[in-house]
């Protein structure tokens, strides 16, 4: 069996426990130490003299190596490049991007970096998977390192429309990089055929009837990998959590009243502001959820450094004050705004004890806290779940109440059928989402995608570079001709 080597910005190192206790992390570490290999990735640590090493540490046959970064480094590529260009035009925000060239610069300078310092620990017949939009770059630095290895890519978030993309100056570059990559994958059909669509119309890029892309000179595979979790582990994470003080605490709080979750990082994708006025609107159109319903939305902040987030911090915590001013009772409180975290086993439980789930992003690559809601629920006396058409876990979750978030009325609408829904349509909805989350959950998701990485390996261009490479003559294998 092949190593793995899974490059990802973060990496769950094995000190780190909260880092370690999501659905993916615990997928990707299962098949590291399966498969044996390298988590490589940024150590978190902004330094004033980063090494060019990187620093190493062992756990089994797994080696975790990171590096640190500089503060002016961190600025141009996270901060700058990643979190404030490629974040807003892949969810469709066009209006958000702050674009500035030394952003690109120090961007690709990173990738270059980390390429630089990944190459000497890959072994020949290495399968590497790298993850999200930080890294777009790395495959073509490391092929021009000389690299000849099988190199997969996904996207964690949505892959934009051909005319949003094409507002990126330099898109070029950034999807002839994307091409270097044997396999490249994406959540959702809708992400496959938006990059399909700019391969074909903005790159004269040819589609074959092997699922190949052929454009800027490269050939790869384009396919959709829509990531799940670790649902039954879960359920059960959930089912435990009942007996938990957290779970405890929060019931009796409640004093008899039903609660709806959002659970979202404080991001503008996620459709927060939208989601607080249909929650108002609920309140004003229907006195009779007024102390009776309660919305507790889990919103720990997260990219505080970026402009855009303290202003949406401070947007929400302004509209949470005003519905609380206004309709507050003695003895009831409307929203519960909380900015913090909370253990994986709690929010289990938090979930399991809300009658609606309510997920409403503007756009999302997937959505994971949808699909941890439903496989929380009790099978006997299931929630309802309230779930944004533009998150991509509802391809797989329509028997949801599907929504459009900018229609807040609509929105206020599907809160209150999900309030009233008998428990007989929540039984029967819930049941069709949980076979596909029990069907598809994040095993699934990383041995489909490992399977066909291996396949590209095995066939195609890959399998030709792949034996360039044995041969030694890796730098060539680029230019040659498809
Ligand atoms: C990106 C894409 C795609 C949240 N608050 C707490 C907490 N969380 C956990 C949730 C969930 C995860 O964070 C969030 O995942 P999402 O999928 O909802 O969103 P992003 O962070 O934006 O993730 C997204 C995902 O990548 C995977 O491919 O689905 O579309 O944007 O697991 O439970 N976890 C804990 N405490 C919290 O307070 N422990």
């Amino acid at each position: 069996m092949a190593r793995l080597v899974i490059v990802s910005n973060r990496v769950a190192l094995p000190d780190d426990r909260a880092a370690r206790a999501g659905g993916l992390a615990v997928a990707l570490t299962e098949a590291l130490s399966r498969q044996g290999g390298v988590w490589f990735g940024w150590s978190g640590e902004i330094v004033e003299q980063p090494s060019e090493e990187p620093r190493l540490a062992a756990q089994g046959n797994v080696t975790y190596a990171t590096l640190d970064i500089a503060a002016a480094d961190h600025d141009a590529f996270y901060v700058g490049y990643a979190n404030s260009i490629l974040w807003p035009l892949f969810h469709y925000r066009l209006g958000l991007i702050d674009y500035r060239q030394a952003s690109l610069a120090g961007y690709l300078a990173m990738n270059e970096r980390f390429a630089r310092a990944l190459l000497p620990l890959l072994q020949p017949d290495d399968l590497v998977w790298i993850h999200d939009y930080h890294f777009i770059p790395m495959a073509a630095a490391l092929r021009r390192l000389g690299s000849t290895h099988h190199l997969g890519f996904f996207l964690h978030i949505p892959f934009p429309a051909p005319e949003v993309l094409s507002a990126l100056p330099d898109h070029e570059r950034l999807v002839s990089d994307l091409c270097a990559y044997d396999l490249v994958g994406l959540q959702t059909e809708g992400d496959v055929r938006a990059l399909s669509d700019y391969l074909t119309q903005e790159a004269r890029g040819l589609l074959h009837s092997d699922g190949m892309v052929s454009a800027f000179g490269q050939r790869t595979r384009v396919q959709a990998f829509p990531i799940g979790i670790d649902t039954d582990h879960f359920a059960r994470l959930a089912a435990s959590a009942t007996r938990r003080k957290d779970s405890q605490r929060l019931r009796d709080s409640l004093l008899g009243r039903t609660l709806m979750i959002g659970v979202d990082r404080l991001d503008y994708s996620k459709g927060l502001p939208k989601r607080m006025e249909a929650y108002q609107e609920l309140l004003a159109r229907r006195p009779e959820h007024r102390s009776r319903v309660v919305y507790m939305q889990v919103a720990p902040i997260s990219r505080g450094e970026v402009p855009e987030y303290k202003r949406l911090r401070r947007e929400l915590e302004g509209m949470a004050g005003r519905i609380n001013g206004k309709y507050a009772e003695l003895d009831w409180m409307p929203v519960r705004y909380l900015n913090k975290s909370f253990a994986r086993h709690a929010l289990a439980g938090f979930y399991r004890a809300s009658r609606v789930g309510i997920v409403t992003p503007a756009r999302d690559g997937m959505n994971l806290v949808a699909k941890e809601y439903v496989a929380a629920q009790d099978p006997d006396d299931p929630g309802a779940l309230v779930l944004s058409r533009f998150a991509g876990a509802a391809r797989e979750l329509d028997a949801a109440l599907l929504v459009n978030p900018v229609d807040v009325e609509r929105v206020a609408d599907a809160l209150h059928a999900a309030l009233a829904m008998p428990a007989e349509e929540r039984k029967a909805r819930w049941a069709r989402m949980m076979a596909v989350l029990r069907a598809r959950d994040v095993a699934f998701w990383r041995e489909s995608y490992l399977a066909a990485l291996a396949h590209a390996r095995d066939t195609g261009w890959g399998g030709i570079r792949a034996l360039l490479g044995r041969l030694g003559v890796g730098g060539a294998a680029r230019a040659a001709p498809l």
